[in-house]
């Protein structure tokens, strides 16, 4: 960890820049050409990579409905209920987003409306490996039902037993997935993008994964399908004053660390006394976690930074424009007024990130690598379009069409301003 006493703000620019992915162009060939091949050659050649990449030869990418049953009846029922409470503050927290139509007059004979629309096929990838992001289901299926979404299809690959974690069935289930398919890496992103003769192509995809399935995404938006958002490595910065539990600030940091070797956790604190102890309580915490080793690799590009006062600290925050902000601070709520670039803001010591990460009910798919600054988290407008309408009168043309006609004309458009005079009286009697 580097630790760090009022840093000269030359040195801000380095300190809230984040860490370049390398090996970014032989990851964009590799995509580029399973793309293609499973744009060309759909299933087949979508079973060659899972055979070269897992090692497991599937005969059949669709999950049975017999399987999802058998996998809800497999978890432990403490596990089933803590999915159903957190599907349940998910789907009361996002059916609040809910956009309303809008419908405005703005002259008379000239009506304007907008209504959101859901996504009528969207995609969710959720990754395998050693944390089955079983929560992250529930975090794009839950709000993908709530906006209307029509049709919806999970891929995920299959561990090397040919299986599925049972979590992220029973959470499909209890969200309300339509189709879940056993595939997964760029081959995923590349069917759901084109389609297959299993896998039906769809409009937008969302969900993390590693480098490769991260590029095929951002190729995806090359063949006319939409994504979530480009992601990069977790992260989280705290601000924290003399008053903050260390232990708390240590937990929040370890479990940043814990979700991989490239994730940052970031302090910022006004407390000599903080900055002095925390290592040590970090190092002690640490020694108990099973995930030890590849938590010190997230820990070494993480920061301690003492700061002259809140101001401060909160302008260098909204430089960083963090994933997670917490605010372990006594004045909290005031200062969340300041907050201009976040993904999501933890208020207060007793609003921990594994909080939103799970149960509150906000989402946890959210902008980092400082896209934040323009960014929203994933919420009910990522799974809708709004569709705008008008409806003149003749009357509204009439009055609207010389500023029509003006600003055409104007644009060397004339055209355009032929079609505002025809439906005028004076036009008509010009035309015959
Ligand atoms: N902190 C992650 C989400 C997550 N945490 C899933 C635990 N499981 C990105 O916001
Ligand atoms: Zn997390």
């Amino acid at each position: 960890m580097e630790i760090l006493r009022y840093p000269d703000r030359h040195e801000w620019s380095r300190l809230t820049a984040r860490a370049m992915a390398s090996q970014a162009s032989q990851v964009a060939a590799t995509v580029r050409s399973i793309m293609d091949d499973v744009a060309s050659r759909g299933d087949e050649a979508l079973r060659e990579y899972e055979l070269r990449f897992t090692g497991s030869s599937l005969s059949d990418f669709a999950v049975s409905d017999e399987e999802i049953e058998r996998a809800s009846s497999l978890l432990s029922p403490a596990l089933r209920h803590a999915i159903e409470s957190a599907a349940q503050n998910i789907a009361d927290f996002h059916r609040a987003e809910i956009p309303s139509p809008v419908t405005v007059e703005t002259q008379p004979g000239v009506i304007c409306m907008q209504r959101p629309v859901a996504i009528e096929r969207v995609g969710l990838y959720i990754p395998g490996g050693n944390s089955p992001l079983f929560s992250t289901v529930l975090m794009l299926a839950v709000p993908a039902v709530i906006a209307g979404c029509p049709y919806i299809e999970l891929c995920t690959p299959a561990g090397s037993d040919g299986n599925i974690h049972l979590a992220i069935l029973y959470a499909a289930k209890v969200a309300g997935v339509g189709r879940i398919f056993r595939t997964g890496g760029a081959q995923a992103i590349a069917a759901m993008t084109f389609g297959t003769e299993s896998i039906p192509r769809v409009d937008k995809i969302f969900g993390p994964g590693n480098r490769y399935v991260m590029e095929a995404k951002q190729q995806a938006t090359l063949h006319g399908c939409a994504i979530d958002m480009p992601a990069g490595p977790s992260e989280v910065l705290v601000i924290a004053d003399s008053n903050a539990n260390p232990t708390f600030v240590a937990s929040d940091f370890l479990s940043q660390a814990e979700h991989g070797p490239d994730s940052q956790s970031i302090l910022l604190t006004t407390s000599e006394k903080l900055l002095d102890i925390l290592p040590g309580v970090i190092d002690e915490m640490l020694d108990a976690l099973p995930r030890r080793d590849m938590m010190l690799h997230s820990l070494d590009h993480s920061r301690l930074i003492l700061m002259h006062d809140d101001d401060e600290m909160m302008e260098f925050s909204n430089q960083y424009a963090p994933e997670h902000l917490i605010l372990n601070h006594r004045d909290a709520d005031r200062l969340c007024g300041n907050v201009r670039n976040a993904g999501s803001v933890f208020i207060g010591p007793w609003s921990p990130e594994s909080a939103g990460d799970y149960a509150s009910g906000t989402n946890h798919t959210l902008p980092t690598s400082g896209y934040a600054r323009a960014y929203s988290g994933v919420n009910i407008d990522s799974f809708m379009k709004k569709i705008t309408f008008q409806k003149l009168t003749a009357d509204g043309i009439a009055t609207l069409a010389p500023v029509v006609v003006a600003m055409a004309e104007a644009e060397s458009l004339d055209a355009h301003a032929l079609a505002a005079k025809v439906r005028t009286s004076a036009g008509n009697q010009i035309l015959q």
